[in-house]
């Protein structure tokens, strides 16, 4: 029996909307726990990891609470790296989008370890594509995918112990619909494959994620980032940064279910959700909900 490792991040130092700290709890009162293990996997569930409080400053160098990002993301870097060296899938429950800094970076070492081909699933309403330089806010989980690639202050690029922590090819970004003038310029330069709102209502769901799960093999260990602000707010309102305009819960529930028929999914970043905003914890039972079917559960009638 596969063994999924819970990691909640209850931090909301990369956001400037408070709130996303709440998140790990609020998905276990919506029964992540027991909906996995009703899935047929030993769920072990390490807890929260502790780091620093969120000082709640302006950003400095076009920064904001760059040294509290950088302690969050190395507990995550080691427990992410802890979970896949004991075989593990692990599960980061954010927690703001910042910390996929330090999962994707240990689950890159791992692949570099392991010598296996990495496709990183970056589901979101956000290209989190910014450089200090360019974001119009600072806020550091409007960083991660620049940081990945190399771009971004040393410290968060280098947890992996190789710079930069993945390639362009490695990553597709789904559901994109708020993207800043510099970050367009920094995905086009970088020439990541983008599957924006406009590409996925003109194509669908189901060509989308063909393509996204395409050239996939046996050796290539497949990693979703889920931000929970991919949805549209009709279905998830508990987001720090809602975008109207965002994949239905059937859209949602398809992208699931193709994950969960490859057969790959080896770990999982689950961030953005922001209890603080919620109605009576229902992004919280949708996630859980997704979860499931990313995990196997299908409600698919034919043979
Ligand atoms: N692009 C904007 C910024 O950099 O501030 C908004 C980023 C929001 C990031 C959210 C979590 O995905
Ligand atoms: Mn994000
Ligand atoms: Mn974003
Ligand atoms: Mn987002």
């Amino acid at each position: 029996m596969k063994t999924i490792s819970l990691i909640g991040a209850p931090t909301d130092v990369g956001a400037s909307v408070r709130g996303a700290g709440m998140g790990p709890d609020a998905l276990r009162v919506a029964g992540l726990n027991e909906a996995l293990a009703a899935r047929q996997f030993n769920v072990v569930d390490h807890g929260n990891l502790h780091g620093p409080a969120n000082p709640w400053q302006q950003p400095v160098n076009g920064l904001r609470h760059l040294k509290e990002a950088i302690d969050w993301n190395q507990a995550v870097y080691d427990a992410v790296n802890q979970a896949l060296m004991q075989g593990h899938i692990p599960m980061m429950l954010g927690g703001d989008h910042c910390l996929a800094i330090g999962s994707i970076s240990a689950v890159a070492a791992h692949c570099r370890r392991a010598g296996k081909k990495l496709r990183v699933l970056w589901f979101d309403a956000h290209a989190d594509s910014n450089l200090s330089t360019i974001s119009p806010t600072g806020n550091i989980h409007g960083m991660p995918v620049a940081c990945l690639m190399g771009h971004g202050p040393q410290e968060l690029i280098s947890y992996a112990g190789h710079t930069p922590a993945i390639q362009p090819a490695d990553i597709r970004l789904i559901g994109i619909r708020s993207v800043d003038a510099g970050e367009k310029k920094f995905i086009h330069d970088m020439g990541m494959q983008v599957f924006d709102m406009r590409y996925i209502d003109e194509y669908g769901m189901r060509n989308v994620m063909s393509s996204a799960l395409a050239d996939l093999d046996a050796d290539t260990h497949l990693h979703v980032s889920f931000d929970m602000d991919c949805l549209d707010p009709g279905i998830a309102p508990g987001v720090g940064t809602a975008v109207l305009g965002g994949p239905t819960y059937r859209e949602a529930q398809l992208c699931m279910e193709m994950i969960a028929d490859t057969g790959l999914l080896a770990s999982l970043d689950l961030v953005e959700l922001n209890p603080a905003l919620d109605i009576r914890n229902q992004t919280a039972i949708l996630a859980v909900d997704l979860i499931e079917s990313l995990f196997g559960k299908s409600t698919l009638v034919r043979m």
